[in-house]
């Protein structure tokens, strides 16, 4: 078993602002339809599978689709979304972030990346962090969804290492009880209020530096 502590970063929100870019596609879909959409229902969708994401909007309208509606709606959201994600770059990564990659493997921690997006290996190509990590777990290989810890233990497991051995990095309020129903330590990245429920909260990675994981207090 791994004794070095392991690292497992969402994506979505965490390494890349997707999060507005998701944002912008399913507001361009909600308001097709006639439902509201603002930042307080995005709030609600981050972290969560494109699927379980369209059935969260229909609700809010109290509107059903047929399955073959429901498939259309959710191709033509991402198309929309891909749009955005084709034109990122290296650029994009978000602040600290690759500093902190970089010492973490120049200590030779383990890395995990834990997402629930389909999409993850096309924006990891896009920015260039295709050969970072050395497990990917995203949304083609979960059958659940968070907060279920499924992703998060998947790669620990990959990393050949225990849940309380791993740290996770997260910008969502599923991901973060997903990392706490697994047993893992959780760190939020965004405010304070609304994850609340991580063991520790930082607004971006540059709020931190490598030296403060020496003495982390771990949770199990
Ligand atoms: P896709 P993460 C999640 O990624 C997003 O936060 C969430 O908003 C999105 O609906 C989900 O991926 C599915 O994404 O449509 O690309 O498969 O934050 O877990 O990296
Ligand atoms: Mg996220």
């Amino acid at each position: 078993m791994q004794k070095q502590t392991a690292f497992i970063f969402d994506l979505d929100g965490v390494i890349v602002d997707t999060a507005k870019f998701h944002f912008l596609a399913w507001q361009k879909l909600a308001n097709k339809i006639g439902i509201n959409f603002s930042e307080k229902e995005n709030e609600q969708l981050k972290g969560v599978s494109r699927v379980k994401s369209l059935e969260k909007i229909l609700s809010w309208g109290n509107k059903t689709l047929s399955d073959e509606e429901f498939q259309r709606l959710m191709d033509e959201k991402n198309q929309d979304y891909l749009n955005y994600v084709k034109q990122m770059t290296e650029a994009d990564i978000l602040p600290g972030v690759n500093s902190f990659l970089d010492d973490l493997k120049a200590k030779n921690h383990p890395i995990a990346l834990g997402s629930a997006s389909k999409n993850a290996k096309t924006i990891l190509k896009c920015v260039k962090l295709s050969d970072t990590f050395e497990a990917i777990i995203d949304g083609t290989v979960v059958s659940k969804a968070k907060p279920d810890p499924e992703v998060f233990l998947k790669a620990a497991q990959c990393l050949n290492t225990t849940p309380s051995n791993c740290i996770v990095f997260e910008d969502s309020i599923a991901g973060i009880q997903a990392a706490n129903a697994g047993g893992m330590t959780s760190i939020g990245i965004g405010d304070k209020n609304t994850l609340h429920e991580a063991d520790f909260c930082f607004s971006n990675f540059l709020q931190f530096d490598y030296p403060f994981f020496k003495n982390i207090k771990m949770k199990a």
